[in-house]
């Protein structure tokens, strides 16, 4: 197995919760005039922009899968590895309900609950994903283990958690999933508001285990973030083609190319898209219309990258004691279990 090392902590004194809002972390989904209201208002910022969460259409979402199966892209192999390595500690006995923010396939859960072993009662499974599809899959996942029951909430991260904070739970302990370093696309005011909004979900002593990507050599995350493959960048521009598909734009796609670059002080991987020449964009859909100069870009993604320490300290922010950090030694992943205390 791959090396890892364990930080146990004992309980630490409650923080006071942040205000529950902030920005929508990937998954989340707005609708069609949600989408050009945002496409007007990020695009006529200074740096202009876009949020990430629009990334995923479909296109988008079957380019980020592949991303997961680069070799220059290991987050999800790693934090697979520390699910599977550690899932006896993470389940424990008393688990009784799992929520988890951004399902996905389901495999990553599937994995968790494999490796825990099948000495348990029932297990109220909820999946919370804007996927329809995602959400089948994962229910198909889950199929294999009995004791499970699966309640899916086809939502943002918000609105699934509103719905399982008002559900009826088996006693025992609540654990909360958010896995793929999703933490790392909220900006920090956006991420300790998100953190405040599951522990308000949560009752004393439930928990979270939340996953998170690792500083690491800047070449490296450059890699990540700017495959010799190119997918990156088509997952990356792809997001102009659904501007052109959904709100009649006029992206030229070959008038843009993929820019990743590590900001070292705020230790982000930004993502974005250089014009290559002075060009006119005109989005009828959004009543837009904008003259782009050379090398002027777009900002699409923030992709925060921590130390083990830093996660301790968001988790205390928000009103966890960390219990246990595991860490994939040679990739630099982390899996953090918190309670909430
Ligand atoms: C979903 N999220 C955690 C990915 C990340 O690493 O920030 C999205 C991604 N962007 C480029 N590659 C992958």
């Amino acid at each position: 197995m791959t090396p890892t090392t364990l930080i146990t902590r004992a309980p630490a004194t409650p923080a006071p919760g942040a205000p529950a809002s902030g920005t929508p972390a990937p998954a989340a989904s707005r609708s069609a005039s949600g989408f050009a209201g945002d496409v007007r208002h990020f695009l006529t910022q200074r740096p202009r922009q876009l949020p990430s969460r629009y990334l995923y259409d479909d296109v988008g979402s079957a380019l980020f899968e592949a991303i997961c199966r680069l070799p220059w892209y290991p987050l999800t192999r790693a934090e697979m590895r520390l699910l599977e390595g550690h899932a006896r500690d993470i389940l424990g006995s008393g688990t009784t309900t799992i929520v988890e923010l951004g399902s996905g396939s389901g495999v990553k859960l599937s994995a968790l609950i494999a490796g825990a072993g099948s000495q348990r009662g029932r297990l109220d499974v909820h999946l919370v994903d804007v996927s329809g599809s995602a959400l089948a899959e994962a229910e198909r996942a889950l199929e294999g283990h009995p004791e499970v029951r699966v309640v899916p909430h086809r939502a943002t991260y918000e609105i699934g958690l509103q719905e399982f904070g008002r559900a009826r739970s088996a006693a025992g302990r609540r654990l909360a999933l958010f896995l793929g370093s999703n933490i790392g696309n909220f900006d920090p005011p956006g991420r300790d508001a998100f953190l405040a909004t599951v522990r308000s979900s949560l009752g004393r002593g439930d928990a979270l285990l939340l996953g998170a990507d690792l500083v690491k050599p800047a070449a490296d995350l450059l890699l990540a973030y700017d495959d010799p493959l190119g997918v990156t960048a088509a997952f990356n521009l792809n997001l102009m083609l659904r501007i052109n598909h959904e709100l009649q734009g006029d992206f030229d796609l070959q008038g843009f190319a993929h820019r990743a670059l590590w900001n070292e002080e705020a230790s982000r991987i930004e993502m974005h898209l250089r014009s290559e020449r002075r060009q006119r964009i005109t989005i009828d859909g959004a009543d837009l219309s904008f003259v782009m100069e050379p090398g002027e870009t777009i900002w699409t993604e923030s992709s925060y990258k921590y130390r083990p320490p830093d996660v301790v300290s968001m988790l205390e922010r928000s009103g966890f004691g960390v219990r246990a950090q595991w860490v994939d030694a040679v990739d630099r992943f982390a899996l953090t279990l918190a309670e909430a205390t």
